[in-house]
């Protein structure tokens, strides 16, 4: 059976407060979005058994951990974030028994599995939500399910019990005539929120999660678990809703307010999580539970993932991927990197102590980081950026998530047709922003869409440079679900496997040197330079070993900065240079890293791990 336990940290070696350190201490997460990842039947879309045929590839990258997205079954209205049956795998993916052969497989090779927990709401097509619309169902309780306001027709605009709106579009309340009331959803309207003040649903979910513990899952990535614990007043009533002591929010540039103040980190949030840990987790070992966590900041992050609190082993932060924007998704603006850095470097230093960061810069939600933050202009920039970004990310202390595709440098879709998006969040901002509140014009939204749909990390996973990237078949039946990014002919991971100097070949390096390196997994983490524009240097500490990073994340060449030069100058020798077996890795080879040093400017996106 292979070793599970990667961890090369002696257990004098701070984590993130517990002891012994846990297992995935200095473990890599792989993020998978089944769908985009691998069709073997021709469909279309991919599948479980598609998974099981790329271990082997997903072994030599060396990852620990593999989260998979929803694979249950769904009406696949938010592409399986909308669940109708927990404890069944969705035909589109296969079925159990292949999820138990991927199981199997990859504990084979020493890759544990992840599945994603989508419990803040379930599909209205799930049985709960079905019995629900009863009222003297025992179910009837499980959803928030309100009145219209009074003196309004139910159903006709303005009888929602309040003014909050979905984050995909439209009024969060949907009226059911069955039962003759609303129910919440904050996302789409076949996602009602499920009411975890009712300790029956609370039960339900715990049961689940034991079921799938016990088939040998290995914990759980947990979708918006922030969101479960909604603000209500003594007698039960939402903001805004009539009675209710709490006023709901302003009424925004689309008609609606917005309901994240009073759902996001709620008043029984760790109390929830306390729960779930005891009645999940408890007694358990070898698992790994990540939250997500919108509306989240750092002090809360060290709270919920410091093991003396007992509630998650890490959560996904996101103020520094909605930092290039001005609140309005669609209309992004360039990255300010001294704003990132500052952002970053408060995740870093609230679990310096205790708790542990996740480290991602791209997910099934996010644009491709490489066109985000680096430059998919022409090849080389798109290969030295890439590198660039992944060993910014990869040398901070915490536990980095790889996103399909990003170990290949794959950009954004760059499509220009509406109708090539799929997304409901990218279509249902058409529809609000352009045709109904007119509060943006379809070109400007457009550009925000190319640059911001989640779309952009959705397009098929780019394995080799055949019709459909071999994510299925030239002569499938079936096309893909959405468009191959037709630059796979030179982004594919065929051309890069064998290749050290490919992006793969670097991240390979990268994820060897977490496992290697207890500092680069450990150590401590500061911040350098951080006035500096273009250039991103930290140091990491640990014991006597001390790493300097120093990346230069623009397209031109640029002085090193003052600290880092300091740095620098004090391990180089009479004549300025610094030995190439000091450098410990670069996106550029030891030889040129050096005489950069040594000339002290660095080259575009060229980025430099220096032992001090
Ligand atoms: O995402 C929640 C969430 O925060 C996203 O709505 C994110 O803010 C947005 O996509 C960025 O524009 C989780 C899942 O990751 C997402 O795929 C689901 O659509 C959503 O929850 C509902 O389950
Ligand atoms: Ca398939």
């Amino acid at each position: 059976m292979a070793s599970f336990n990667r961890t090369t940290l002696p257990d004098n070696v701070r984590t993130n407060g517990a002891t012994p350190n846990p297992w995935w201490a200095n473990a890599v997460v792989y993020q998978i979005y089944p769908r985009s990842f691998q069709d073997t039947n021709g469909d279309g879309f991919g599948d479980l058994k598609g998974i099981t045929s790329r271990l082997d590839y997903l072994a030599d990258l060396g990852v620990d951990v593999l989260w998979l997205s929803p694979v249950y079954k769904s009406p696949q209205d938010d592409n399986g974030y909308d669940i109708s049956d927990y404890q069944d795998i969705d035909p589109l993916f296969g079925t159990l028994d292949d999820m138990d052969e991927l199981l199997a497989e990859a504990h084979k090779r020493g890759i544990k599995i992840v599945m994603d927990l989508v419990v803040n709401h379930t599909s209205d097509e799930h049985a709960w939500f079905e019995a629900s619309k009863d009222k003297n169902d025992p179910h009837a309780d499980w959803y928030w399910w309100r009145p219209a306001r009074p003196g309004f027709e139910p159903g006709t605009p303005g009888a929602e019990p309040n003014q909050w709106g979905s984050y995909f579009g439209g009024s969060a309340w949907e009226y059911v005539p069955e039962r003759g009331e609303y129910y919440f959803h904050q996302f789409s309207k076949k996602q009602p929120d499920l009411n975890w003040e009712n300790p029956a649903v609370r039960r339900a979910v715990y049961d689940m999660m034991n079921w799938w513990l016990d088939r040998g899952v290995d914990g759980f990535r947990m979708d918006v678990i922030t969101l479960i614990s909604k603000r209500i007043d003594p007698a039960g009533r939402l903001p805004g809703e009539p009675g209710s002591e709490i006023a709901d929010g302003p009424v925004g540039e689309e008609g609606y307010s917005n309901p994240n103040p009073f759902c996001a980190d709620g008043p029984r949030q760790d109390e929830f999580l306390a729960e779930m840990r005891r009645e999940v987790f408890d007694g358990r070992d070898g698992f790994l539970t990540v939250g997500e966590a919108p509306g989240i900041n750092a002090q809360r992050n060290e709270h919920i993932t410091d093991p003396a609190n007992g509630e998650l082993d890490m959560l996904f932060l996101f103020e520094h991927v909605d930092c290039d924007c001005d609140g309005i998704k669609w209309k992004p603006r360039a990255l300010d990197l001294p704003a990132l850095k500052r952002i970053m470097a408060g995740y870093q230093t609230a679990v310096a102590k205790a708790g542990w960061a996740s480290l991602f810069s791209g997910n099934h939600d996010q644009p491709r980081v490489v066109s985000r933050w680096g430059d998919d202009s022409s090849e080389e920039n798109r290969v030295r950026s890439a590198k660039a970004l992944g060993l910014m990310l990869h040398m901070h202390r915490g536990t980095p998530y790889v996103y399909q595709g990003e170990e290949l440098g794959m950009t954004n879709a760059h499509f220009t047709r509406l109708d090539q998006y799929r997304d409901l969040e990218t279509l249902n901002a058409y529809r609000q922003r352009v045709e109904e509140a007119k509060v943006q014009s379809a070109e400007s939204i457009m550009a925000g869409f190319a640059a911001r749909s989640r779309d952009n990390a959705r397009t098929p996973m780019q394995w080799d440079a055949s019709t459909y990237a071999g994510f299925t078949a030239p002569d499938a039946a079936s096309e893909p679900w959405i468009s191959v990014n037709p630059n796979c002919a030179a982004i594919n991971a065929a051309a890069e496997f064998d290749d050290p100097d490919s992006v793969y070949g670097f991240y390979k390096r990268l994820i060897a040197l977490r496992h290697a390196n207890p500092v680069v997994a450990a150590g401590s983490w500061e911040l350098i330079d951080s006035d500096d524009e273009h250039v991103y240097a930290f140091v990491r500490t640990l014991g006597d070993e001390r790493l300097l990073t120093v990346v230069n994340l623009s397209g031109r060449t640029v002085d090193l900065p003052a600290e880092s030069a300091a740095l620098l100058g004090a391990v180089a020798g009479d004549a300025g240079e610094v030995a190439a077996d000091a450098i410990v890795i670069s996106t550029y080879d030891a030889d040129h890293a050096a005489a950069s040093i040594t000339s002290g400017a660095l080259a575009p996106w060229e980025g430099v791990v220096v032992r001090l």
